[in-house]
């Protein structure tokens, strides 16, 4: 369909222009005996997105350039914005009633849902601040987030967070870049909402956002090329091998910040990886709040996510901060990328 039909058909789609409340609220009106405690999570979810955005687009201004000196659990320098983040994201979900525990990639164990608050039926997991290392030089980062259900009856452990991907009752992210946007799905197709900064709301502008079942784009951080396996230097070779019947070379595109990355990936198609290699065994993304997420986006939009091995979403975690190695994008482009890469 021409991009200029398909641009009048979102405009014309009967939801275009609600805001994400609207949006949430009408979804939840489909469920009968829903509580509006998803909905309220949300609304959370938006707040904080809307004051990390606005010190995001300040943050030279309001010196919180540069890092603390202090590293995290990953051993990464923690960036000033990171704190922020992390701190706006738990002030903002923890006194609703909607959550019983979080985790995020900047604290070592679970966060507790202090006693004063009550404790809801959510778990949720997050990456306050992903592609730190870009936020000094301009370049778009984001928050991402994996939302569960509570299993424990009891006080909620570590064995909230340990569910598989495909157990995830909503994951997104909300990307800081030349627009804000929130995109999520709650397991009924994936929809993004842009910021309008002067109303100060998330408004629907992408809905139903279904990614190309193949691309021209691969994007994979070749200064690791030395660290891969034989199979996955291969595999790159391949994408970028002139074959003009099979629509190569594809373009290299490589920004350095999963959300972006796979925010261009989603829209655009193709394929995003981050390999195991001899450094990184398992890989450098993080399997609860970076892959498992957005591999139920890709999947809600028709795309792949594997870890080379298998599916993102049934892999079976053991740790809070374990990595995993991560194929995602275009159907088509990350059945070649495994079929290719060679196995564990
Ligand atoms: P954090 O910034 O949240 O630690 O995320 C890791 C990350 O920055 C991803 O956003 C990105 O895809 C990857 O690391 C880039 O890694 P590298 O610099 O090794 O290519």
């Amino acid at each position: 369909m021409a991009e200029d039909s398909r641009v009048d058909e979102i405009h014309r789609a009967e939801h275009y222009g609600w805001t994400l409340e609207r949006f949430l609220l009408e979804r939840q009106r489909a469920f009968p005996g829903a509580t509006g405690e998803f909905t309220q999570l949300f609304q959370q979810l938006a707040l904080a997105g809307k004051i990390i955005s606005s010190r995001v687009s300040q943050a030279g201004l309001a010196g919180l350039l540069g890092h603390t000196g202090k590293t995290n659990v990953q051993g990464e320098t923690v960036q000033k914005m990171d704190v922020f983040a992390n701190n706006t994201l738990i002030h903002c979900l923890e006194s609703g009633g909607q959550v019983c525990l979080m985790a995020s990639e900047e604290v070592d164990d679970p966060i507790p849902i202090p006693t004063r608050y009550p404790k809801g039926r959510y778990v949720i997991m997050f990456d306050p601040l992903d592609g730190s290392t870009n936020i000094d030089v301009n370049i778009s980062i984001g928050t991402i987030f994996s939302v569960h259900k509570r299993l424990s009856a009891g006080d909620p452990g570590i064995s909230d967070c340990l569910q598989q991907g495909s157990k995830q009752v909503a994951a997104g992210y909300i990307i800081f870049g030349s627009s804000c946007m929130f995109v999520f799905t709650s397991g009924d197709g994936v929809h993004g909402f842009t910021l309008d900064p002067s109303v100060g709301e998330f408004f629907l502008s992408h809905p139903d956002i279904r990614m190309p079942e193949r691309g021209k784009l691969y994007s994979v951080n070749e200064g690791n090329q030395a660290l891969w396996d034989p199979s996955v230097r291969e595999w790159v070779e391949w994408l970028r091998t002139p074959d003009r019947a099979n629509g190569k070379p594809y373009s290299g595109r490589y920004i350095g910040t999963l959300v972006a990355d796979f925010h261009r990936t989603l829209l655009k198609g193709g394929v995003f990886a981050y390999p195991a290699d001899v450094k990184n065994k398992h890989g450098k993304l993080r399997l609860l709040y970076e892959a498992s997420p957005m591999a139920l986006i890709a999947t809600q939009a028709g795309g792949l996510a594997s870890t080379g091995d298998e599916p993102v979403l049934d892999v079976i975690p053991t740790e809070l901060h374990q990595r995993v190695p991560l194929f995602i994008g275009s159907k088509l482009d990350v059945e070649d990328a495994v079929a290719r890469v060679k196995r564990k």
